[in-house]
């Protein structure tokens, strides 16, 4: 079954058009999330894909998923090497375009530079691994007494970003509202380091651990039943970096 993923714009959020899609456009079915379609094509278990890729335990990602209702943003180690390689190096065959420079107005704006890449075929490597991360994800929340989101938990958007040496990052913003939920980030290589903030201006930024391998999560509305977006932004691109975000964007389900 299709995944339709899309993105789009606000004075609020960062730009990521046009749209990671994949499969179809136009259907009106809902979408099945990425295990589902993974396993349709490629009937692998998606248990062993987690041993391969995940050296992040159910019970630690459960843990920082929770640590979520006190902070912003929380980060553990999630990659192992060698599947973190594995991800940076299959990014030289995805085609980039570049971020729109200025998104919003005034005192509302924000500046971004890097280029991204939200197409990625249906049965390639990181719709495989997307798959398998949904699912460590579920299998996280299934260990608590009360999921603070929606199970099964879902994914269909995805992006990959990739900030050269000296670029200015992000600067604060918040997600989208259409990003519900568990907003992920996946730092694959390079350095940078990730924020979070109070407001568009910065104040009381908070280092969130952004090691290459590590996995930033941040609360989408929806979380524990609330609905406020953390500030966050990016900024000493010292490495040339690549990330990969995962999320659910309510508006292509
Ligand atoms: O590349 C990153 O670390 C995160 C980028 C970001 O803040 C965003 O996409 O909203």
């Amino acid at each position: 079954m299709p995944v339709s993923i899309r993105s789009g714009s606000s004075t609020d959020t960062i730009f990521k058009p046009p749209l990671a899609r994949l499969g179809s456009a136009t259907h009106n079915i809902p979408a099945p999330g990425l295990s589902a379609a993974f396993q349709q094509v490629s009937g692998v278990s998606i248990e062993m894909a987690a041993k391969a890729w995940f050296a992040a335990t159910p019970a630690a990602v459960a843990h920082t998923i929770e640590r979520l209702a006190e902070e912003d943003a929380a980060s553990l180690p999630l990659l192992g090497p060698a599947a973190r390689r594995r991800l940076a190096a299959a990014t030289a065959h995805l085609s980039f375009r570049p971020a729109r420079p200025v998104i919003g107005e005034g005192m509302n704006a924000v500046y971004q530079e890097f280029e991204l890449c939200m197409n990625f075929p249906p049965t390639g490597l990181f719709v495989t691994f997307a798959s398998a991360f949904e699912r460590l994800i579920d299998a996280s929340l299934a260990r608590l007494p009360a999921a603070p989101v929606t199970r099964p938990f879902r994914f269909n958007d995805l992006i990959v970003q990739r900030y050269e040496r000296g670029a200015v990052g992000i600067t604060p913003h918040r997600d989208h509202l259409r990003y519900k939920s568990l907003i992920a980030v996946i730092p694959l290589s390079g350095a940078a380091r990730f924020f979070v903030c109070a407001d568009r201006a910065g104040k009381a930024p908070r280092e969130v651990a952004a090691a290459p391998g590590n996995l930033i999560l941040m609360r989408g509305p929806g979380y524990a039943g609330r609905q406020d977006r953390p500030f966050h932004f990016v900024r000493d691109i010292t490495r040339r970096r690549l990330s990969l975000g995962l999320r659910y964007d309510a508006d292509a389900a």
